[in-house]
């Protein structure tokens, strides 16, 4: 045994009780000897002096020769087998023990006594912090055993590994297990960063002097959490995006090449969610070696166990080796080193892989002599193995979670490895050091409070310097400063460049003086029919180029350049792809060619929204993690974006990333032919709730230009958090030129798009249209201005949300200000003098427009697109949902008929010369 080993391995010997496998068990059991019986049957024929002959040599050659040696044999064997017609089964998995034998572990460079006692003080701080908050507000939450089950992987990390961000090195990037935050604050409070009444106000944010919030919330905790991770599932797949993109920005010579990693911490649970291992094969093709993950394998979720009846550890193995990554199983700690050591025949770590989650949750609160009774008696052998050790000493055997050695070889290996993704599934207890007060039991997720005895109990096993009556008052304990305790943390964190978790803006504000670029966008298509979509592809073109913004900028599309006409970007700025073009492409002798680069510029995601979402947080969020302004421009279908990925939307409000979604093919009626599934009406609605998101409908390519040219001022010039929905539609017409100067009303919801020039008639209407149902609007103009005597005025209503943002504000003022002038909203104000009947057509759901007519001078009829889709046409989808020309027309008709201004059988007559069936069915429910 090399000597560094040999020194590693006597200081287990000191190691501290605490650590154990199992906790202080009442149980006591009678303990009847092992069952031979129980045995695994072995093939008929099997002769185990063969075996060891066999196992022996491996040792040999690994001996001699090395693991790479020693893994080619077996590759060979394996091929062997296979042509002499062995049907070998096939499985990902390896046995259930730890990847790193005890012999290859490397040395442990810290003080691990100290480092020890660190830990102590922070689980002790991270309990104290939900038992008192939970004192003075009942029910407040908070979680212990998440952090009392990953202590060890998190100090390992702090200690050793997480390097943070310096002016000269780009640091690390974290994700934490969102419910271990008390873990983390408690870190901090250690580390000076955090006051102890910050702690006091854990979960109670609005209490004098500032609390913290209960989970990882960058919009909340803008100088400290960068990552939402609590909607378990995402910060999985948001990391393996944000480690690409780190990659990306590399490739695309945007920041320096660097060996910074990317950490994300999960539970075993969450890796249930589909978003978690949804783009492991990502990780994997992109030979991510940036990224680490660590699951927290406590076998436990909220209600009760994984996979009793399974090993998730097992399970997990296979998915992540199958899907091509780095495996490195941390199960077992330095106590189970020297039994395996005398388990010549592999006993061990078969009846290792024999038992079921369940079964070790259970010894993990039962006594050493239930573990001897049933974990080591199902075989004589074993029991010979253990037969020195008391019941305590199996009662102490620790976890590989537990052990700061083992985690320290497992990260050693990760952050060593090269060309794969790691994945570290690391065995845990779930409310390690509760005792009684919940360690593994299936309750222990919830458990907020514990009793005097609980908390003397807790106190004692991580010896915190309180006697028994302080310590029932759980108070946040922190040595003095100049105590070594302190100063180790410190020393250790200078070490790794500072502090971690930090949040900080680094980027430079842009000029943003865009004018130019965005002014042909103003002056209309003279005739020519387009789309939204190809104008605003057209302004991506055009942003592309520009000096300043055009290498910041980055499309990204799921698998739909083609749906949105951006095939033309493929051939002028390249796919990123990090391994080029290995191929010739199929059409590559047509000009648009499917053009992929080292250095290519669009993201194309393939068909995951979810994935591009991460991209477009990932590239959003580059000012804060970069210091790098990225513009991501993540277009997409509409009806797959809020209603598929509205939580990763949430989040990304929450991290304040910057950017435009663009919602293509957008509305209900707009979209021709492709049924309920892709029509969208209801996305403007979902985008409402989303605080710092503004979301504009537009209609035609002035007033995209305007949205976009004010919103790259705003994010990236202004450095405002907020970020942009915008839909985009697929029909064609002709631009017209902006009608004067109504950026304003533009960029505020709404404007006079088109008044009307019969300036006689005493018969007046107000007509409201978005995006494409506005032209519907002009047409019920006419026909009401022709036929009925209706002089109406149009109108662009480009953003219901800001109206009603805006609306809802000034009456929130007004509310508290009774005695100052009150404040107008921007739609009452522009509506001041706008007479007549008023009637909101859209191409969404009628509550959209309803939601201001409170603000309105009177009375609103709503038009819009309730219920289901259908495959049809654009006219008759617009006839079936009642949102076209003639009904725009009668709804003002029946308006001014309410109003007294014309008889009910104009209205009748209008319905008859209308073409319209009063008896159609109710596009509502049919
Ligand atoms: C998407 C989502 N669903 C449900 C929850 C509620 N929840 C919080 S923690 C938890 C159990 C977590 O178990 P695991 O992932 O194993 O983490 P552990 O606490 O055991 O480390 C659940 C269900 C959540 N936070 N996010
Ligand atoms: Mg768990």
């Amino acid at each position: 045994m090399p000597q560094a080993n040999r020194m590693n391995r006597d200081r287990s010997d000191v190691m501290n009780n605490e650590e154990a496998l199992v906790n202080n068990g009442t149980t006591v059991n009678n303990g009847t000897t092992a069952d031979n019986e129980t045995h695994i049957p072995v093939p008929h024929g099997l002769d185990d002096l063969e075996v060891q002959e066999w196992l022996e040599s491996l040792d040999s050659v690994l001996e001699s020769s090395g693991p790479e040696v020693a893994t080619e044999i077996l590759e060979r064997l394996r091929a062997h087998a296979t042509v002499s017609g062995i049907d070998l089964p096939f499985s990902a998995n390896t046995p259930y023990a730890n990847t790193i034998p005890a012999r290859l572990e490397p040395l442990f460079p810290g003080d691990q006594e100290l480092e020890r006692r660190i830990k102590s003080l922070i689980r002790w701080n991270a309990l104290a912090m939900v038992v008192r908050a939970n004192r003075v507000e009942h029910n407040i939450g908070g979680h212990i055993s998440t952090f009392a089950s990953a202590a060890t992987l998190y100090e390992v990390g702090f200690n050793h590994f997480f390097r943070a961000r310096t002016p000269e090195f780009e640091g690390d990037t974290v994700y934490f297990q969102g419910h271990a935050s008390p873990g983390i604050y408690a870190r901090a409070f250690l580390e000076g960063r955090l006051s102890a009444q910050k702690l006091e106000n854990f979960r109670r944010e609005l209490k004098p002097g500032g609390g913290l919030s209960s989970y990882p919330h960058p919009w909340l905790m803008p100088d400290f959490w960068e990552f939402p991770t609590v909607s378990m599932g995402l910060s999985p797949l948001m990391s393996i995006y944000q480690a690409r993109f780190n990659r990306y920005l590399e490739d695309r010579g945007l920041k320096p090449v660097t060996d910074a990693k990317v950490w994300a911490f999960l539970g075993d649970g969450e890796t249930d969610e589909p978003e978690s291992l949804g783009a492991i094969t990502l990780a994997s093709r992109e030979k991510l070696d940036n990224l680490i993950f660590v699951v927290n394998c406590n076998l436990q979720r909220l209600d009760g166990p994984v996979r009793g009846n399974g090993q998730i550890i097992q399970e997990l193995e296979s998915a992540f080796r199958g899907a091509g990554w780095n495996v490195i199983k941390v199960l077992w700690g330095s106590e189970w080193d020297p039994i395996l050591e005398r388990d010549t025949e592999g006993l061990l770590v078969k009846r290792m892989g024999e038992l079921v989650d369940g079964e070790y949750q259970k010894l993990v609160v039962e006594s050493g002599a239930y573990v001897r009774q049933h974990f080591f008696g199902s075989d004589q052998r074993l029991l010979q193995l253990v037969e020195p050790l008391p019941d305590e000493a199996l009662r102490r055997l620790r976890l590989g979670g537990h052990d700061p050695r083992k985690v320290y070889a497992a990260y050693k290996a990760a952050v060593e490895h090269k060309g794969r993704p790691t994945v570290i599934l690391a065995r845990t207890i779930k409310g390690y050091g509760l005792g009684e007060a919940g360690e593994g039991k299936n309750v222990t997720h919830q458990q907020k409070k514990l009793n005097e005895e609980e908390l003397q109990e807790f106190r004692s096993r991580f010896g915190i310097p309180l006697n028994d009556q302080d310590c029932i008052e759980v108070p946040f304990y922190r040595p003095a400063e100049d105590s070594i305790e302190i100063q180790y943390l410190r020393a250790r964190r200078e070490a790794l460049g500072g502090y971690v978790p930090k949040r900080s803006v680094r980027s430079q504000p842009l000029v943003a003086d865009h004018d130019e670029l965005f002014k042909e966008f103003y002056e209309g298509s003279e005739g020519r029919e387009v789309s939204t979509t190809m104008a605003y592809v057209g302004m991506l073109r055009k942003m592309l180029r520009d000096p300043e913004m055009g290498k910041l900028i980055v499309p990204i599309v799921p698998d739909e350049a083609r749906t949105f006409g951006m095939e033309s970007l493929f051939r002028t700025v390249g796919i990123y792809s990090s391994v080029g073009q290995r191929y010739e492409p199929v059409d590559v002798n047509t000009l648009l060619y499917y053009k992929e680069a080292k250095d290519g510029q669009i993201l194309e995601e393939g068909i995951t929204e979810a994935g591009s979402m991460a991209s477009f947080i990932a590239a959003g969020s580059a000012y804060a993690t970069h210091g790098i302004n990225t513009i991501p421009f993540f277009i997409y279908y509409s009806m797959f974006g809020f209603q598929r990925i509205a939580d990763f939307i949430w989040a990304a409000a929450d991290m304040r990333t910057r950017g435009f979604l663009l919602g293509g093919t957008a509305g209900r009626t707009t979209l021709s032919g492709e049924g309920l599934q892709h029509q969208d009406g209801n996305s403007h609605v979902l985008a409402l709730p989303v605080p710092n998101l503004r979301a504009y409908d537009p209609a035609f390519a002035y007033e995209i230009a305007v949205i976009i040219q004010d919103g790259i001022r705003r994010m990236y010039k202004d450095g405002e958090n907020i970020f942009y929905y915008i839909t985009l539609m697929n029909e064609p017409y002709a631009m017209p030129p902006m009608p004067g100067d109504v950026k304003d009303g533009i960029l505020h919801g709404m404007y006079k798009f088109r008044a009307s020039e019969n300036k006689k008639s005493k018969l007046r209407a107000q007509l409201f249209g978005s995006g494409s149902i506005l032209r519907e609007a002009l047409q019920a103009q006419d026909i009401l201005d022709q036929k009925y005597g209706v002089a109406a005025d149009v109108w662009s209503v480009t953003s219901y949300k800001a109206l009603y943002t805006d609306a809802v504000e000034s009456e929130r003022w007004n509310r508290l200000h009774p005695n100052e002038k009150p404040r107008v909203p921007y739609v009452t104000q522009t509506l001041a003098d706008a007479p007549g009947a008023l009637v909101a057509a859209t191409d969404y759901i009628k509550t959209l427009p309803t939601m201001v007519s409170k603000w309105m001078p009177r009375r609103l009829a709503t038009l819009g697109t309730d219920g289901f889709g259908r495959s049809e046409g654009r006219q008759s989808l617009r006839e079936f949902f009642e949102v076209d020309h003639r009904f725009i027309a009668l709804a003002a008709l029946h308006e001014l008929q309410q109003d007294g201004k014309i008889e009910p059988s104009v209205v009748t007559k209008a319905i008859k010369d209308l073409g319209i069936d009063p008896e159609k069915p109710n596009p509502v429910i049919s």
